[in-house]
């Protein structure tokens, strides 16, 4: 089963931000038990080249791997999808209108993505083009919900066709409530509303978690 039809089952998952860019890295965590790992190229100094070595080094150790890019430019997201991850967070995303043009930008079909077998998502040319689009059909697209904005906007958001999940990042929305504490009531109740929005869109809600203690209590609120 993918990481994908796993997100959309429902299973409890466990994944890791890499910050290193070295694809060792990747080959250790490749022998763990953690569920996917996740390049955090928002906050760590991963370059295009770096992310086209970590995405290899995923795949030869069998590891679903996304990437957070540092923004939701469709440039990005075509690099990414192209050179083979599984998929996509997007941070800051506080609007339907924006988490549209990030699918669109993500999926084949209507000009949103384009299109070339010459990648290693099209198998170097390998794959057939229905293969390649089959294959491709469905990246993991993951929206963070971290601004006051997203909150508020949250059942616009998750109403969007083709976002696979939220993400709530609590330490920017801790930042933007003025607290300095990922577990004050703001957050939380921040938290409650986006995790009840996402249930009802029968979508799947990520949160980092601050430190492993706080695993259990995330996944205990779903
Ligand atoms: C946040 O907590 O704001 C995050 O983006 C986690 O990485």
């Amino acid at each position: 089963m993918t990481f994908h039809d796993r997100l959309k089952q429902g299973s409890p998952l466990l994944a890791t931000f890499v910050k290193t860019p070295h694809p060792m890295v990747i080959e250790v965590l490749g022998g763990t038990a953690l569920d996917a790992l996740i390049l955090d190229c928002e906050h760590s100094p991963f370059g295009w080249a770096d992310i086209d070595r970590a995405v290899l080094a995923a795949r030869a150790v069998g590891k679903p791997i996304l990437a957070r890019l540092p923004d939701d430019q469709p440039t990005g997201l075509l690099k990414l999808l192209d050179m083979g991850a599984d998929g996509v967070v997007v941070p800051h995303v506080s609007t339907a209108r924006q988490a549209r043009d990030i699918v669109r930008a993500a999926h084949y079909g209507d000009g949103g993505r384009g299109f070339a077998t010459t990648t290693r998502a099209g198998g170097y040319g390998r794959l057939g083009m229905k293969e390649h689009l089959d294959a491709s059909a469905a990246p993991t697209i993951l929206v963070q919900i971290e601004d006051p904005a997203a909150v508020d906007n949250i059942d616009d958001i998750v109403a969007v066709p083709g976002i696979s999940g939220v993400f709530i990042g609590p330490a920017d929305l801790a930042i933007a409530y003025g607290v300095n504490d990922l577990s004050a009531p703001r957050v939380i109740d921040a938290m409650t509303g986006v995790i009840a929005s996402a249930r009802k869109a029968a979508l799947p809600v990520a949160c980092f978690a601050g430190s492993s203690g706080a695993v259990k209590a995330l996944y205990d609120r779903g």
